[in-house]
């Protein structure tokens, strides 16, 4: 990593080393809250923009330049790896992903072939290209966890209560794991070409897994999450974990091996921090609605979320969940700068 990224405010952070400021930066920072992002996507769809290097570069960069955030987020999604490795799927607007053939049996599994780091040249050649653009700025690389792409793969679209996928998992065990297996495979292998080609954090997202009690997490998830922290253990890189309505999960999410947890804002960080226990940073958690209240309630619920921050080892200001697409770009713009000033030591 390039030196003056090893130093960054959010690298420390991670690292639990101590800070200038609290880092922050927003899961879905680029998107459709910014007019740049709407404009440059107009004729573009979805799918089109995270295969195309120059548009990859210019989305990632336009929060870095309108918010001062610490740390960038690589523009894609956490389909773009398995449409790489053929699974016929697209991305609808207003929908999500949307899988041509679900998956529900074995023969469905022959869709997943382990992905080769030149199945996505986009990818290397943009995160190359992004280092090199953000110099000192921190830029994290992410991929889909097993759980949340199984979902997708086996519902063929978004989800309410993912039965179908609860079904396989309860009444084909045997399928459950070999599928799991798979996206393990693909999944290490695409979070080590970002690493490769320059990312300086990664980020799993497990964004549905708070539907699966803790039980069912330990047998039917922990095992794959596990061995993909473990299997990126040799890169310099921290690794973050992150889920929605994972209350009950932080001890198993932290279990499963990140240096860093994301919570959602369903949990205060002190709470979390005693969930998650020693030898981890936090990551969150203001709820992302927060932002359309007037300032002074903003101003208030992010100065509750730092003396939350304050019991962690390490923290990492961030939404609880995605920035909303109706929030206005100068409040996100006038938070920044607040956490920034107000833990400036
Ligand atoms: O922060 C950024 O810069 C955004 C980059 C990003 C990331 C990190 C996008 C762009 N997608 C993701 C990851 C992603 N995709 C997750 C995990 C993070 C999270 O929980 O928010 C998930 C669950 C998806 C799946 C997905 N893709 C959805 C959710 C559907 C559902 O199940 O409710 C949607 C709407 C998409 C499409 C998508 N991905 C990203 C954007 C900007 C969009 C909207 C598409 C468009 O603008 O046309």
């Amino acid at each position: 990593m390039n030196p003056e990224t090893d130093e960054s405010a959010f690298i420390r952070a991670c690292r639990r080393l101590p800070v200038p400021h609290t880092p922050v930066w927003y899961m879905r920072q680029a998107g459709r809250s910014l007019p740049e992002y709407r404009a440059v996507r107009a004729d573009v769809p979805m799918l089109t923009a995270c295969a195309t290097p120059d548009l990859i570069v210019e989305i990632t960069m336009q929060p870095v330049r309108r918010y001062g955030v610490d740390a960038a987020i690589f523009f894609s999604d956490i389909v773009v790896p398995l449409k790489a490795i053929g699974v016929d799927l697209d991305i609808k607007p207003g929908v999500g992903p949307v899988i041509a053939a679900p998956i529900r049996d074995r023969d469905g599994l022959a869709a997943l072939r382990p992905l080769e780091p030149g199945d996505v040249p986009y990818v290397t050649e943009a995160v190359q290209a992004l280092a090199k653009e953000l110099g000192p700025i921190p830029l994290i690389g992410f991929a889909g966890a097993p759980f949340t792409l199984a979902s997708y793969l086996i519902e063929g679209g978004p989800s309410k209560n993912h039965d179908h996928t609860k079904a396989m998992m309860y009444g084909e065990p045997e399928l459950w794991h070999a599928l799991m297996e798979r996206l393990t495979e693909i999944t290490v292998a695409y979070l080590r070409v970002q690493a490769d080609a320059g990312a300086s954090a990664l980020q799993l997202f497990d964004s549905w897994v708070g539907a699966v009690a803790p039980g069912d997490y330990r047998e039917f998830v922990l095992p794959y999450t596990s061995r993909i922290f473990a299997s990126l253990a040799d890169l310099d890189v921290p690794r973050i974990h992150f889920g929605v309505g994972t209350g009950e999960l932080l001890g198993l999410l932290a279990e499963a091996g990140p240096d860093v947890v994301g919570v959602d804002w369903r949990v205060p960080l002190q709470e979390a921090a005693g969930r998650v226990g020693p030898g981890k940073a936090l990551q969150g958690n203001l709820d992302p609605a927060v932002l359309l209240a007037p300032w002074e309630v903003i101003e208030r619920r992010a100065r509750d979320v730092l003396a939350g921050g304050r019991a962690a080892e390490g923290h990492v200001f961030n939404l609880g969940h995605g920035v909303l697409p109706n929030t206005d770009p100068d409040r996100l713009a006038r938070l920044t700068e607040f956490v920034h000033e107000s833990t400036a030591r």
